[in-house]
């Protein structure tokens, strides 16, 4: 059965300008200048072979607009978003944790991203495509309401389902993040609200190094509306999968949304500078297929995803379009290079390490009554 997917990219995304660090860290002294590992390179290479590959024919183009400043102010504290505003109109500046560099002009670009995610959602949620895969930069899965961090100025996801509420009366989300690092940015804006399920599969303590553990599962009268699966290093598609029809497959039932928002990274791919997992592209096109399979089930199919890490410019093109043919039931025929050689790895299989942590994580789900 095939799909309309709609998608959005834009090339101001890839000029949001991170300047020169060694990937993470500044440079200077014995560190000599690189670049950021978030780079315009692996998004520019995602939407090149969108393209290459007849893929970007088959879909529901969708244009980006920027956020306006009240739509940020939705979610973050206008000290935030006008600082940022204010050093974009200068030279540049940093998120708020000294690992969030911009330059001139980011302001524009990160509300284009957060403008982004809103549109591809109002496609989904008016009828004019099936679900969606919004492509932007600068991503914004660790942004919180007063700060930006972790490459991340606002936080899209968050704005785009604040617009959902205010537009469409939208009540009950989940989102589900497979980015590999934690998704505390929505865990953070959302501990607090029953009506937003935040789900996040990530690579245990590695960003930030503190949050994400199973036991953090929502505040006072938002219990259960927070789930973490803090997955071993070394997890790979095995481990991922069984993480989604475990966990998020009944939570997500059980929690019965209107709309499936999904932050989506290919930092979990073994090529990836920011990561130690092991997910192939045909692990993301299989997660991609058992999510949309779960929004059928629950939400009418309305399934939103938005890019978040994902650092190799080499694999994550390969990763995406996996997950773009999942969305839309239209395969493109393109082989992963990357695949040859690696589909057979032990490194697919479900170690029983990974089968314990996630194990604890169904334990979260069955105690707090929600499967
Ligand atoms: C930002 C600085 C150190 C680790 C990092 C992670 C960014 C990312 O991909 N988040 O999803
Ligand atoms: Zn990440």
């Amino acid at each position: 059965m095939t799909r309309r997917t709609g998608y959005v990219w834009h090339e101001r995304y890839a000029w949001h300008d991170t300047g020169t660090h060694i990937g993470i860290y500044p440079s200077g002294g014995m560190s000599q200048p690189y670049h950021a590992f978030e780079s315009s390179q692996s998004k520019s290479r995602i939407a090149g072979l969108i393209e290459v590959s007849g893929m970007l024919d088959e879909l529901t183009r969708v244009g980006a607009r920027p956020a306006t400043r009240d739509e940020l102010l939705r979610v973050h504290t206008a000290a935030h978003v006008d600082r940022i505003k204010a050093e974009s109109d200068g030279a540049g500046g940093d998120g708020g944790d000294g690992t969030t560099p911009f330059g001139p002009g980011s302001y524009e670009i990160a509300a284009l991203a957060a403008g982004g995610t809103i549109a591809a959602t109002d496609h989904v949620l008016t009828g004019a495509a099936d679900n969606a895969y919004a492509l932007v930069r600068p991503p914004g899965h660790h942004a919180v309401a007063e700060t930006g961090m972790g490459y991340c100025l606002f936080n899209n996801v968050a704005v785009a389902i604040e617009h959902a509420r205010a537009t469409y009366g939208t009540r009950r989300v989940a989102i589900v993040d497979y980015d590999v690092h934690h998704g505390n940015g929505a865990q953070s804006i959302y501990w607090d609200d029953p009506d937003v399920l935040t789900i996040s599969l990530h690579q245990e303590r590695l960003f930030p190094q503190d949050s994400g553990d199973v036991s953090e599962t929502g505040g006072p009268g938002a219990e259960g509306s927070c789930i973490n699966v803090p997955l071993p290093a070394g997890s790979g598609n095995g481990a991922y999968l069984a993480a989604i029809d475990r966990v998020v497959a009944p939570a997500i039932a059980a929690f019965a949304p209107e709309l499936i928002m999904v932050c989506s990274g290919f930092d979990a791919s073994p090529l990836d500078p920011l990561g130690c997992m092991t997910v192939g592209s045909e692990g993301f096109g299989l997660m991609a297929a058992r999510l949309v399979e779960i929004a059928t089930e629950v939400c009418d199919g309305h399934l939103v995803l938005t890019h978040e890490g994902g650092y190799s410019p080499v694999h994550a093109p390969f990763c995406a379009l996996a997950v773009l043919e999942a969305l839309s039931g239209r395969p493109t025929g393109v082989v992963d290079p990357f695949a040859v050689g690696f589909e057979h790895s032990p490194a697919h299989a479900l170690r029983p390490w990974q089968e314990e942590a996630i194990a604890q994580a169904e334990e979260v789900v069955r105690a707090l009554g929600v499967d």
